[in-house]
């Protein structure tokens, strides 16, 4: 349907087809039910008339929130932010397929995060990463570390994440697709294996490391000034609360300076920057075996 070969943005791209996709495949393992979220968002107006906003959300036994938000501005900007968290009850990784699409590049994050970081936490690691990086060798080629990052957003990276910088161009968008549906798929497995931990003890800190995450993105989503722009500042700060990182009002009660206190500012409100270490990581900084070993690779 795209016109065209030549790649470039063409009128037949979309991610659609992969939350469209996705949502096929969940159903083929779980039973999706409307989230309470979903009503308030379902229709949510852009402020400008070329642009559609496309919000769904929903639950399933182990799956506390499974969101899906797609922006589309005809021949211009197209954004997919899809993430899937588990109930508190697992220690599962959070399904995270984020695409900011221009003209000029995508900017691509595709991960299962760990909710536990796993340089801290090798036992995490070993649980749900080892037998994944296999994933990296398959994608290492046609989607290449994206350059230097923000410091602070590699602890909710796992060493099989996906974060690259391409041309949009329709091959591109293909093996994206095709990374996207791995990773869906491999979450979807590590779900329904997922066995119900029983230890209060475990279930609070596996709720509060959901919360910090979320608390996190919250705050520091690199989405949120175009969303901002988009929709306005209220509607914007409602979509981040209230759908995007839904449980962060009710997850937990520790606020982001307690979690990152480094943003402190002396009046006591929050820094505005990204970044207070500033970006680094100019290449993947985990080997093979998804061994962190830092900068330690670069030249
Ligand atoms: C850029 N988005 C980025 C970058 C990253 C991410 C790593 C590169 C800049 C940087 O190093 O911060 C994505 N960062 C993430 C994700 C996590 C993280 C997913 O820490 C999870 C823990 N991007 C979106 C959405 C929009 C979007 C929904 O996912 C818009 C609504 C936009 N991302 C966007 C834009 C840029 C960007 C405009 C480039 C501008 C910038 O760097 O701020």
């Amino acid at each position: 349907m795209s016109g065209g070969g030549g790649g470039g943005l063409g009128a037949g791209f979309s991610y659609q087809k992969f939350v469209h996709v996705a949502l096929e495949q969940t159903r083929l393992r779980t039973a999706l039910a409307p989230h309470p979220s979903q009503e308030k968002f379902k229709f949510i107006k852009p402020n400008e008339d070329n642009t559609v906003l496309n919000a769904l959300s929903f639950s399933a036994p182990k799956i506390r929130l499974l969101r899906s938000l797609t922006i589309e501005q005809k021949n211009s900007v197209q954004v997919l932010d899809f993430a899937a968290f588990s109930e508190p009850e697992y220690d599962l990784p959070i399904f995270c397929a984020n695409a900011f699409t221009s003209p000029a590049r995508s900017i691509v994050v595709l991960d299962l995060n760990p909710l536990y970081d796993t340089t801290e936490h090798k036992d995490y690691r070993g649980k749900y990463y080892r037998n994944l990086m296999p994933l990296i060798h398959k994608y290492s080629e046609l989607l290449p570390w994206g350059g230097k990052i923000t410091s602070e957003s590699l602890r909710f990276f796992s060493p099989i994440v996906i974060w690259t910088i391409l041309e949009p161009t329709e091959a591109n968008h293909q093996v994206l697709y095709s990374a996207f549906m791995d990773y869906c798929k491999v979450w979807l497995e590590l779900m329904d294996e997922a066995v119900r931990e029983t230890s209060v003890e475990k279930i609070d800190r596996n709720r509060e490391a959901q919360h910090k995450y979320l608390t996190w993105r919250a705050e520091k989503d690199p989405g949120y000034s175009l969303l901002k722009k988009l929709i306005g500042e209220c509607a914007a700060k409602d979509l981040v609360r209230e759908f995007l990182f839904e449980g962060v009002d009710s997850l937990g009660t520790k606020s982001f300076l307690e979690y990152f206190p480094e943003y402190a500012q002396e009046d006591g409100t929050v820094n505005k920057k990204r970044s207070m270490i500033g970006k680094s990581f100019e290449s993947r900084p985990w080997d093979a075996h998804g061994q962190f070993i830092g900068d330690a690779g670069d030249g």
